[in-house]
């Protein structure tokens, strides 16, 4: 064994640890986890997914027998109305969390008449605040704006038969235009009640009694089952460790088959992705895959499951259509023409990233002059000559259809990063001249936009562009989540103007449900109280790789997830939170969003520390984040294409550090551990104190809460290290 110490740079090398002797030295192994985490799944465990109960204060009218849907089969559950008179008959089913599929009704019959059939209607809801005798949304909401498709699907109606059978909620009608069904849903509950529209005369009657002997739905998304996690997480903090769960529950069902008649109707149907797998960016809505989205979604499921296709399909379907300027196109809605003017350069982001997880360098080989085009033509050229930055002057929008134009903070430090994680992409694949220019540019534009838009007032930066009905170039006097976030990962700024910017943000900010996404209404009434967990994921990672910042990612954490878990639908993250924390779009709202599952690459990628530093985990780094919260131990995996990375770190209660890594064998990488001030013999390596060592320990390339790090490299397989209280 060598261990070596490279001052200022790489503090030792730790190589297997076969052939090591030291006896004296002993420490307690720590246990990588055994299938405790199996819990905190919330999948269901089969695909026929049965209700878990019904809202009993939800009954109207004559039900008979309300619970004969849940648990053991007993007799039907009844609705009758005999005439006017009568109450409408309703019940609400609970699925006892938000599900997607398609709900079937197995009829055990019903009376009818010479005047026709009888009437059942159905309304969905994520939420029982939005349920109402309307889905909270349907593909038919959008079907009214669109160019194209049947303007009829306004609600679920059925006409029953009076015989047993088994009906579908399939898109269509029964009738021409008449009695129809809207086809999938993600929701939560079910309302279903005994009644009939005018509209769907003469096939239904709003009077009777229909008998229902079953509820189920068949679920149509990624079943992220026990035997399908080749990562997971967990640690002392349980509520912590759920939402790791609950997050990767949220993506999976968003994960599903691109399918014409399931997809937002408003030109999303496209014969490139029909029958694929895709990750969308909610269950219930848009059901069309957005590039930007994947930013953080296409983590949580690189760091969960082992399905890149869902991601690798959008990014290839998209570079397809890039367009002869070098835009990427968000999405396909809108036959892939909806004028986004981040979501490019996310394209360019999320292929680096598949690269990192998956190892998939064929893919970036084949795709490479698309990014490039992107980079340099279509973002390029809009450098002004005067500022040499991105002055926004087109109508287009982005992630949150910002009224933005000018030289705003988030475009350009998305695109310094976005030129950074292209730049790692040249390197891997030797093109130096790209790899330098890139970097460069990089490196000029964060020094201009650090000029230009830095408020030294507060110490943050500005949003950067004018205050709406106030044109000319004066800067508003507004700072943002996505600029000051992203400036922070993309190297705009030094550690210490990162802590003032992270101050700034959070004292002024900070919400009982998370971090609102402007300091202040400037730009849009509201601006000031809606939530974005989606950014807030960013923010989140610059704490966590700030120096002294850790402490405040757990407690904006703890806002952010802790108000979501304990808010109808529970469960599920949401796409976004207005006043009081109630979703920002009440119930058009997608309430499974996987944009906002940055909770799952957060533990992940800091609290254990996993990240790749080469294409597949050919190179790794661990170096967790231990301090700043009240962990107090984390333990899990991640999987790569040559097998898991293992992490468990523990902080004995004598002040004692101990970490245990098992890395598949071929690969190396750099471990990081706070060295609690480094005194001779303090940190072990697989039994053998390192010596001498008080001058060399570095900070690491994620020195995290303010600690000094010992930076080690290491050879892929198991290692086990120890630090001294
Ligand atoms: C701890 O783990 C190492 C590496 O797997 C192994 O060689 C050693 O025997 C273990 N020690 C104990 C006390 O279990
Ligand atoms: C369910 O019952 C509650 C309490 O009575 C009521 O506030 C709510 O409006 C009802 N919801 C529906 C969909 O009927
Ligand atoms: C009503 O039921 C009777 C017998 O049960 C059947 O002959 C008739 O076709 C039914 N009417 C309709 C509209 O289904
Ligand atoms: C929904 O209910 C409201 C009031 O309860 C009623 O005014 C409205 O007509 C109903 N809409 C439909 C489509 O049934
Ligand atoms: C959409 O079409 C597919 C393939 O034809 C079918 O399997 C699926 O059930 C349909 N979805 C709905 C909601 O009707
Ligand atoms: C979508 O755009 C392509 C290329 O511009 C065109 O060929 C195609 O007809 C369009 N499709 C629809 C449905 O408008
Ligand atoms: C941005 O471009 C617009 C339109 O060309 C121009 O009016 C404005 O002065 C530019 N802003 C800056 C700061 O260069
Ligand atoms: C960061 O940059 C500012 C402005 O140039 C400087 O005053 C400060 O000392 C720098 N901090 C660090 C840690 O380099
Ligand atoms: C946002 C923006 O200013 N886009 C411009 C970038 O450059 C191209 C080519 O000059 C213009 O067509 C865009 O309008």
């Amino acid at each position: 064994m060598t261990i070596s110490f490279l001052k200022g740079a790489i503090a030792a090398t730790l190589v297997a640890s076969a052939g090591c002797h030291a006896a004296a030295l002993t420490r307690r192994n720590l246990s990588f986890g055994g299938t405790d985490w199996h819990k905190y799944i919330r999948s269901p465990d089969k695909s026929i997914v049965k209700p878990r109960s019904s809202l009993s204060a939800n009954t109207t009218g004559g039900v008979v027998n309300p619970d004969g849907l849940f648990g053991t089969k007993g007799s039907p559950t009844i609705l009758t109305r005999k005439d006017g008179r009568d109450d409408i008959p309703s019940l609400v089913i609970d699925f006892g969390q938000n599900v997607v599929g398609i709900v079937s009704i197995d009829f055990a019959g019903s009376t009818n008449s010479s005047e026709g059939l009888r009437g059942l209607r159905l309304a969905f809801s994520e939420t029982k605040q939005f349920l109402t005798n309307t889905s909270d949304f349907t593909r038919s909401d959008n079907m009214q704006a669109s160019s194209s498709g049947p303007h009829i699907l306004i609600c679920l109606r059925i006409a029953v038969a009076n015989y047993p059978y088994t009906w579908k909620d399939h898109i269509g009608c029964q009738h021409d235009n008449k009695v129809c069904s809207d086809g999938l849903h993600g929701f939560r509950y079910l309302k279903i009640w005994l009644d009939a529209i005018t509209g769907d005369a003469p096939y239904t009657q709003p009077y009777g009694s229909v008998s229902i002997s079953n509820i189920e739905l068949e679920w149509s998304a990624y079943l992220g089952t026990a035997d399908t996690f080749t990562g997971w997480f967990e640690c002392s903090d349980e509520d912590i460790t759920q939402w790791w769960f609950d997050g990767v529950y949220t993506a999976d069902m968003g994960t599903d088959t691109f399918l014409a008649n399931e997809t937002d109707p408003r030109d999303s149907a496209t014969p490139t992705l029909e029958g694929k797998e895709v990750l969308f960016d909610g269950a219930k809505r848009d059901r069309d895959p957005y590039v930007g989205d994947l930013g953080v979604a296409a983590l949580t499921a690189y760091l969960s499951h082992d399905n890149p296709d869902a991601v690798r399909n959008i990014l290839a379907d998209l570079a397809e259509h890039q367009r002869d300027d070098g835009w990427i196109p968000p999405a396909s809605i809108n036959n892939y023409t909806l004028d986004l003017y981040d979501y490019p350069m996310w394209w360019i982001v999320c292929t680096v990233d598949l690269v990192m997880y998956t190892g998939d360098t064929s893919f970036a080989r084949q795709y490479y002059n698309v990014m490039k085009k992107s980079l340099d033509n279509y973002y390029g050229q809009n450098l002004t000559s005067t500022s040499g930055l991105l002055n926004k002057t087109n109508g287009y929008g982005d992630y949150a259809f910002l009224p933005l134009s000018g030289i705003i903070t988030y475009y350009n430090a998305l695109y310094a990063h976005a030129l950074k994680s292209a730049a790692q992409l040249a390197k891997v694949f030797g093109h130096d001249t790209d790899e330098q220019t890139w970097t460069s540019r990089a490196s000029d534009i964060n020094n201009k936009l650090l000029a230009r838009n830095w408020d030294s007032s507060v110490g943050a930066f500005y949003d950067g562009g004018p205050c709406p009905n106030k044109p000319g170039d004066t800067i508003c006097d507004v700072h943002a989540q996505d600029g000051n976030s992203l400036a922070v990962l993309a190297g705009t700024v030094n550690s210490s103007q990162a802590i003032s910017l992270l101050d700034y943000y959070g004292r002024r900010t900070a919400r009982s449900y998370g971090n609102a996404f402007y300091d202040n209404d400037a730009l849009q009434e509201g601006f000031s109280e809606r939530v974005y967990a989606f950014f807030s994921y960013f923010e989140l990672a610059a704490r966590f790789v700030t120096p002294g910042a850790a402490g405040s990612a757990f407690e904006e954490v703890k806002r952010l997830y802790g108000w979501m878990s304990t808010h109808d639908p529970e469960v599920t993250f949401w796409e976004g939170n207005g006043p009081d924390g109630s979703p920002h779009e009440e119930g058009f709202t997608s309430m499974a969003h996987g944009w906002s599952t940055g909770i799952v690459p957060l533990m992940s990628n800091y609290v254990l520390g996993i990240k790749p530093t080469g294409p597949g985990f050919e190179t790794w780094e661990i170096c967790p984040v231990i301090d700043g919260g009240d962990l107090t131990w984390a333990r899990g995996q991640v999987g790569t294409p040559k097998g898991p990375v293992r992490v468990s770190w523990k902080k004995e209660d004598d002040g004692t550090f101990v970490l245990d890594i098992e890395t598949p064998k071929g690969t190396s990488g750099v471990v990081c551990v706070p060295t609690h001030g480094f005194k001779n013999g303090q940190v072990i390596i697989d039994g053998k104190p390192i010596e001498s060592a008080s001058d060399a320990a570095t900070v690491g390339p994620s020195a995290t809460s303010g600690e000094e790090y010992v930076v080690i490299k290491a050879e892929g397989g198991t290692h086990a290290i120890s630090v001294g209280a």
